[in-house]
């Protein structure tokens, strides 16, 4: 039986999913939030299956991993207080949306940060969570060697995968994210009705053009398939509400500044210009 202690912020959908397979694999999981109280959750499958899920109030005791599921946005308040009771051998698991959370909140240079990428959905009703996909999730650091809790985790969490690349991956799943997120926003369309054979697809086409652009420049072997990718995935999530669209219509702060802007960002620095994302960042 593990016994590591795993620390989440973030019960949303994904990280009370995320929580429910650490406690699957045995490790005790507690959860750090603002009003400090224990969670109580359901997670309910589209074939009927339901899960409650304990989810345990941390106390003060000192935190060696620690689940960070919260939004991007949000990284840099929950993280903050908590850096103090980092151990130094700690270890972070990232399961957010976008790239550069971390950049704003740099974590000692001993701590250990892995990246979770992943194709699993989950969204949250009133009562329960839905999951709604479980498909691949690859994590990694950079390195070669797997933390040992992972062989632990990977007979719980279906389709886990360590991923020696995981900032390739990170890219490929927020190029896809730039375009299809800030223009369902835009639109308040769901994702197959970008798909429209008109200015909705062309405006997908430039986007997606800029993230080719950008990223070959980063990566010489870059396929140079966003549009094709964002196309492939607009249809097969067709009926979905992007994470985008849903946070503008809930009134909560985008995810914008950690996907497009994260781009941006990064133009910047290689002197490229992004015109198409720079004028749907100032739009949003
Ligand atoms: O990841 C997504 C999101 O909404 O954030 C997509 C792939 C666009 C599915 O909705």
């Amino acid at each position: 039986m593990p016994a590591d202690i795993w620390h989440l912020i973030g019960a949303g959908s994904m990280g009370t999913l995320a929580a429910s397979r650490l406690l699957a694999a045995g490790f005790d999981v507690r959860v750090i939030s603002r009003q400090g109280r224990s969670l109580q959750r359901r997670l309910r499958w589209a074939d009927g299956r339901q899960q409650g899920v304990t989810l345990p109030a941390a106390g003060d005791e000192s935190i060696r991993r620690l689940l960070v599921a919260v939004k991007a946005g949000d990284t840099r308040l929950a993280l903050q207080p908590l850096l103090p009771r980092l151990c130094s051998d700690a270890q972070i698991l990232r399961l957010q949306n976008g790239m550069g959370s971390l950049d704003e909140e740099p974590v000692p240079a001993s701590v250990r940060v892995l990246h979770l990428v992943t194709t699993d959905g989950a969204w949250r009703s009133a009562e329960d969570i839905h999951v709604v996909a479980e498909n691949d999730t690859l994590i990694g650091d950079g390195g070669d060697i797997p933390p040992r809790w992972l062989a632990d985790l990977l007979p719980h969490w279906p389709g886990l995968k360590w991923c020696q690349d995981i900032e390739r991956a990170q890219w490929q799943k927020l190029a896809v994210n730039a375009v299809i997120n800030p223009l369902t926003a835009l639109h308040r369309c769901r994702n197959g009705e970008l798909l429209d054979g008109a200015e909705r697809e062309q405006k997908m086409a430039q986007l997606a053009s800029e993230v080719d652009k950008l990223l070959s420049a980063c990566y010489p072997d870059w396929p140079m398939d966003t549009l094709q990718r964002s196309r492939d995935i607009a249809r097969q999530t067709a009926a979905n509400t992007s994470s985008m669209l849903a946070d503008v219509l809930a009134g909560r702060e985008t995810e914008l500044h950690f996907i497009n802007g994260y781009l941006l960002r990064r133009a910047q620095r290689l002197g490229l210009a992004l015109p198409a994302h720079q004028s749907l960042t100032c739009q949003l």
